[in-house]
């Protein structure tokens, strides 16, 4: 048998958690011989919630699930793990600037920055998907030199999902169907859906789809704007696609992409396609089974990308520059 991994999910407490904890632990990520050992975090306030998650982890009697251990002590969450998911993040509050909301979250993963460096192993493999995902990662990278910064992503593959769903429904088509489609940027509505470089059934989407218009129109901002369409009919934001593109980015970071198929995460940048050095922006990557990846080079980027790229591009910029500001406070 395989020796467990170790793995942390913070907002243990939380909704995308509750759905994530169940196809985690009987192994739809890591594999289905890979034993976990869970760790989960929230604030105090959250621990009974807490431990009514996890009797009902226990009472799930999964084979692959050795242990559980509930905690609010970032420390004791940190320890000795393999890989974690950092969901866990202050929410925006109604009336609260988007300011606010970064300074809260710059001080939650400031801390979990230093608490990764100091106890967790040096090849944990660490994806942020509590808002503003991209940033928290930024500071969450920042406050944890000792770590590969590369083990540092951030999730936009709900963004990707979304996007190849979009492309299917509209050819009366499976997702899987849909192959190649880029999130660049920033997980806001400021991200650039790009198919310029994906294939439905083996044909470039633009001739596929003969819809120019809308490609470059509505269904951009149906992709960027979808979060806030699920909120507004569901009144409680994506949980359940949010869990599956956890799974969907880990297990393809953990195992590998697939031949010449590649996927979206939001990555430090090395410098490619001229994105500032070190912010982490969403980028096509491949990985391979020993767990490392890249970013996929020398693709052709038109004026009309270009410019969309830039624009998620400065926004990531600004949010940087306020989030190292408060790193002092
Ligand atoms: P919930 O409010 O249901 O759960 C969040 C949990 O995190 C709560 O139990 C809270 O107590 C806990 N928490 C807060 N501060 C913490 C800390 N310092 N340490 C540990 N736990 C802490 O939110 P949920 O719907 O689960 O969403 C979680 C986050 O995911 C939000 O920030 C949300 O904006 C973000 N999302 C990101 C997505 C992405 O694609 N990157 C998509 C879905 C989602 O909107």
């Amino acid at each position: 048998e395989k020796s467990p991994i170790r793995v942390l999910v913070t907002g243990a407490a939380g909704q995308i958690a509750y759905s994530l904890l169940y196809p985690l632990s009987k192994g739809d990520v890591f594999g289905h011989d890979q034993p976990i050992e869970l760790v989960l975090l929230d604030i105090e306030a959250m621990l009974t919630v807490l431990d009514g998650v996890v009797m009902e982890m226990q009472d799930c009697a999964l084979p692959l699930l050795k242990s559980i251990i509930p905690t609010a002590d970032t420390d004791v969450a940190c320890k000795d793990i393999d890989v974690a998911i950092l969901v866990g993040a202050m929410p925006r509050r109604e009336g609260m600037e988007r300011k606010d909301l970064l300074r809260a979250n710059v001080k939650i993963f400031k801390a979990q920055g230093e608490s990764l460096d100091k106890h967790a192993k040096k090849s944990v493999k660490v994806v942020v998907v509590g808002n503003p995902a991209n940033t928290n990662a930024f500071i969450c990278k920042k406050y944890a030199p000792s770590i590969p910064p590369e083990n540092f992503t951030a999730l936009t593959r709900l963004d990707q999902n979304r996007a190849q769903a979009q492309i299917a429904t509209r050819m009366g088509l499976v997702p899987q169907d849909v192959k190649n489609v880029i999130i660049w940027g920033n997980h806001s509505n400021t991200q650039f859906p790009d198919v310029r470089h994906a294939k439905v059934a083996g044909k470039g989407v633009y001739e596929a789809v003969q819809d120019d218009a809308w490609l470059k129109g509505d269904f951009i901002k149906t992709v960027q704007t979808r979060g806030a369409a699920v909120i507004k009919a569901r009144k409680l934001s994506s949980a359940m696609s949010a869990a599956k593109a956890i799974g969907d980015h880990m297990r393809d970071w953990w195992f590998g992409t697939k031949g010449d198929e590649y996927v979206s995460m939001a990555v430090p940048s090395d410098g490619s396609y001229g994105i500032e050095k070190g912010i982490i922006y969403s980028f096509p990557v491949q990985a391979k089974p020993d767990h490392t990846y890249s970013i996929v080079q020398g693709l052709q980027i038109d004026e009309f990308s270009k410019e969309k790229m830039t624009t998620t591009l400065t926004e990531l910029q600004e949010e940087k520059c306020s989030a190292e500001e408060f790193c002092g406070y």
